[in-house]
């Protein structure tokens, strides 16, 4: 198959990071929030056994910041998300389901919570600034919103913490998962919190003024060395099996956060405010009708899956589709993620997906690999 290449242009966003990312030989990228995000570095196998072994820098950059400053930001925070937010504090991060008037998903990102007065969300690929602009207008808050200029870089894998160490000192150890603290780089504050897109562990750091970029990136790279460190992006694979959702593919504004499985991050009984709430409630009464679970698809390797495969039954009745899917070299299967109606979402359950090469036997699973 011939794969086209994509035309740069400035709606194509570059990063900070975009020259480092070409040094160590990106050999794809995907589009996400108008900017540019790697995806394969040596291939997405040798990338994936490499993450979970080593070391790798991520540019993460189109992970944009939605910027809420001023006396409404934490009332308007609560306005966007059925999470309550009232026990969270400053210093903390939370992942949140934004939802519209209907219940159904804008986004999901993580909310970073600076101050009071001021917050980060970290967005997922939809253009989330619209909303809250919207919402700011219309509700007349006290409130600024923009998207400064914040690049996210990850640093993630089992040898993330001592290459952090080396970095920005031992005190780095001592953040825990979804708290950030304040380091200095080169007289320059940062923001680095111990999360990120995979289930390795690891640290993200907020890199406020593009201009510091290639040090910090060459820093990074210099001191990791002998760890082995290298250039890397999310992993399907890896992301599969740990059952991170990516928003656009596995769910979109036509799934509530319960058939997402982000139940467990809403508290719609107490989340006064929540544009969503009134909607949500009725549906967290009757419980979602389909949701999203782990598959795991027979065979051998699966194609590329850049549409929504149909899980059917043996009668041929369409019971859910399948949004995400790849080889897993670890657990030596086709993992994947999809949306599979509640008569056939129980572990276990016997289903068939139809991907391009045809019909596949799959099971469906009540948890995921990771
Ligand atoms: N980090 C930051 N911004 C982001 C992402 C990120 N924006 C885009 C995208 N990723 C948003 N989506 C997710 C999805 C999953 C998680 C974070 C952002 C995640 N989930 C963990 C899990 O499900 O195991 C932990 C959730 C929790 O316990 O709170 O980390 O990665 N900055």
């Amino acid at each position: 198959m011939n794969i086209p290449l994509l035309s740069p242009s400035r709606r194509l966003r570059r990063t900070p990071f975009s020259k480092g990312v070409e040094a160590a030989g990106v050999k794809a990228y995907t589009v996400y929030n108008h900017m540019l995000l790697p995806t394969v570095f040596r291939s997405v196998e040798e990338d994936y056994k490499h993450l979970k072994n080593a070391v790798q820098i991520w540019d993460v950059s189109c992970e944009r910041q939605v910027e809420l400053r001023g006396p409404d930001a934490g009332r308007l925070m609560q306005m966007l998300t059925p999470r309550d937010l009232r026990g969270m504090n400053a210093g903390q991060c939370f992942y949140v389901p934004i939802v519209d008037e209907t219940g159904g998903m804008l986004n999901d990102p993580v909310a970073v919570k600076l101050a009071e007065d001021r917050w980060w969300i970290s967005i997922a690929d939809s253009d989330l600034l619209y909303w809250v602009k919207g919402i700011v207008h219309g509700w007349r808050l006290d409130v600024l919103v923009d998207e400064p200029d914040v690049s996210p870089l990850g640093i993630q894998g089992p040898k993330s913490e001592e290459l952090m160490a080396r970095v920005f000192g031992d005190a780095v150890k001592n953040v825990k998962f979804f708290r950030f603290g304040h380091f200095d780089f080169q007289g320059r504050d940062m923001v680095i919190a111990r999360s990120g897109y995979s289930k390795q562990g690891g640290f993200e750091i907020y890199v406020e003024g593009g201009d510091i970029g290639m040090d910090l990136w060459n820093a990074l790279m210099e001191a990791g060395k002998d760890l082995d460190v290298h250039a890397g992006c999310p992993n399907l694979i890896e992301r599969i099996e740990g059952g991170l959702l990516s928003y656009g593919n596995d769910m979109t504004d036509d799934n509530t956060p319960h058939e997402c499985g982000l139940g467990k991050f809403c508290n719609t009984n107490t989340a006064i405010g929540c544009i969503g709430r009134d909607a949500l409630l009725r549906v967290a009464k009757e419980g979602p009708v389909q949701q999203i679970r782990a598959i795991s698809i027979h065979g051998d390797k699966v194609p590329l899956c850049d549409s929504w495969w149909p899980i059917v039954t043996t009668k041929g009745q369409t019971i859910g589709r399948v949004s995400s899917a790849a080889w897993s070299p670890d657990f030596n299967t086709n993992v994947a993620i999809g949306m599979v109606r509640m008569t056939h979402w129980d572990d276990q359950t016997e289903i068939l997906v139809q991907t391009p090469d045809g019909q596949r036997d799959a099971t469906v699973f009540e948890s995921f690999w990771i």
